[in-house]
């Protein structure tokens, strides 16, 4: 600490943030919630360029470009996938780089990971002998192989987002339980497959059947056979919705041993969890399932709002289920530095609602003082993700922000701050921030 008359070192803000963000963000903003003068410059210099509009940035926020976790994440290399971020190696857990989710279907290679058990070995003989079991409350329990599921029933092909229920969750004050998964838990990719209401009604459902509950063949983690890695299960009116799949292959080729081959379910706009990978049983219940991952705040919400960082059993909580409106930006990565003179941004994104479509897309490059409506397209079928594209200006040189928010078709719209806090994390849906350099460094 300095004492007496010896001259003080002047800090940047970018040190004092680094071990005392509370401070750094006190200096940077008055009391009012106004950046003042000189915090305004010193944040300029900390970001390394000036900041056209930082009268608008409101109090308590801290550029985005400041706000990165400390160090370079580890970047995923496995035959057939791309460059994914690496949040788990032990289970395998890898988000996608939102300029990595470009492309209106999502390639095989760009899909993110979530792994909860381990690797299933790589199938050796023919996939068509890969058999499903349907049991449980039905008339007559069916041990299907694939082959005769592929004989049997009528093939459909559609796209699908699949999103984790943790999308986002890097977003929630205080920390959540779980990977901390920026927006990229999402994809959009064309699966093919059967019905899951098809199997069903071959089956003969009982009057008493309500829920599902799914198995796959992936080890748990402690190589434990008694353990499930992951099982959940869900009411029969989403197993029975027209794009709830029995996926056998993913953009026309079989799909791939991480994400679940020979065959997996896809349940979209759900939380990812129930799209059992490695699917080896459906059974039919007259309860909720109570599969690991099912129960206490596994995959569930508060239905009264919870004190942030609070302990909870998650007695009072509910299961997902249609996950919340959400976007990403795929045209400039956060941090991107572009020449100087830069004026017109052309930029690209992605949106989703789960169940619902996406009615409205914003974006602000001036702190959130105003927005500009994106041009937006309608989804290749329901379920799948929308495309969003439109150019904005920049006043000058300098530092900025673009701000990016989806409106869902009943009007919700991202908020500006993670929802809903519950202990493990789910449905963080705030708008995201990407920090542009133009012309500085
Ligand atoms: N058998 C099995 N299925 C699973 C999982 C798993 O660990 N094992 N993870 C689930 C979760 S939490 C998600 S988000 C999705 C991820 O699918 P992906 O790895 O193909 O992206 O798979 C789901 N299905
Ligand atoms: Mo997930």
């Amino acid at each position: 600490m300095p004492s007496g008359g010896a001259p003080r070192q002047e800090r940047s803000l970018h040190e004092i943030h680094a071990d005392d963000p509370e401070r750094a963000d006190a200096l940077a903003w008055g009391r009012r919630g106004m950046l003042r003068g000189a915090a305004l410059a010193a944040m300029g210099a900390a970001v390394g360029a000036a900041i056209p509009f930082g009268r608008q940035m409101p109090g308590g926020l801290l550029p985005a470009a400041l706000a990165q976790p400390a160090g370079a994440p580890a970047i995923l290399r496995m035959d057939g996938k791309g460059a994914l971020l690496i949040l788990g190696d032990r289970p395998l857990v890898a988000e996608t780089p939102e300029t990595l989710l470009d492309d209106d279907v999502t390639t095989a290679e760009a899909f993110f990971i979530r792994n909860n058990g381990q690797t299933p070995e790589p199938l050796t003989g023919d996939p068509r002998a890969w058999k499903l079991r349907i049991d449980g409350e039905v008339a007559t329990p069916l041990d299907l192989t694939l082959g005769e599921i592929e004989a049997r029933f009528p093939l459909v092909t559609r796209r699908l987002q699949l999103e984790c229920g943790g999308n986002g969750r890097a977003a929630f004050v205080p920390e959540t339980r779980g990977n901390q998964w920026g927006n990229g838990a999402i994809a959009c990719a064309e699966w093919t497959g059967v019905r899951l209401r098809d199997l069903i009604a071959a089956a003969g459902p009982g009057a008493e059947a309500r829920f599902t509950g799914h198995f796959g063949a992936d080890p748990h983690l402690s190589g434990d056979p008694n353990r499930q890695a992951i099982s959940r299960g869900m009411p029969i009116a989403k197993a029975r919705d027209e794009d709830t799949l029995v996926a056998l292959r993913l953009n026309g080729r079989p799909i791939p041993t991480i994400h679940g081959a020979p065959v997996r379910l896809v349940v979209p706009g759900w939380p990812g969890s129930l799209s059992q990978k490695w699917l080896n049983r459906i059974l039919i219940r007259k309860d909720p399932h109570d599969g690991q991952g099912m129960g206490g705040t596994s995959y569930r919400l508060p239905v009264r709002p919870v004190v942030p960082g609070s302990r909870n059993d998650g007695r009072d909580f509910a299961d997902m289920q249609s996950m919340p409106v959400r976007s990403v930006l795929t045209s400039h990565a956060h941090g991107a530095r572009l020449p100087a003179g830069t004026r017109a941004l052309a930029l690209r994104g992605k949106a989703w609602a789960g169940d619902l479509t996406v009615r409205e897309q914003h974006v602000s490059v001036d702190f959130g003082r105003s927005w500009q409506r994106m041009d937006l397209r309608d989804p290749a079928n329901p379920h799948a993700w929308q495309s969003w594209s439109g150019t904005v200006t920049l006043p000058s040189d300098g530092y900025f922000e673009i701000w990016y928010r989806a409106t869902d078709s009943t009007g919700a719209m991202q908020p500006h701050a993670a929802p809903n806090w519950n202990p493990q994390g789910y449905g963080a849906n705030a708008i995201s921030r990407a920090a542009i350099l133009v012309g500085a460094g």
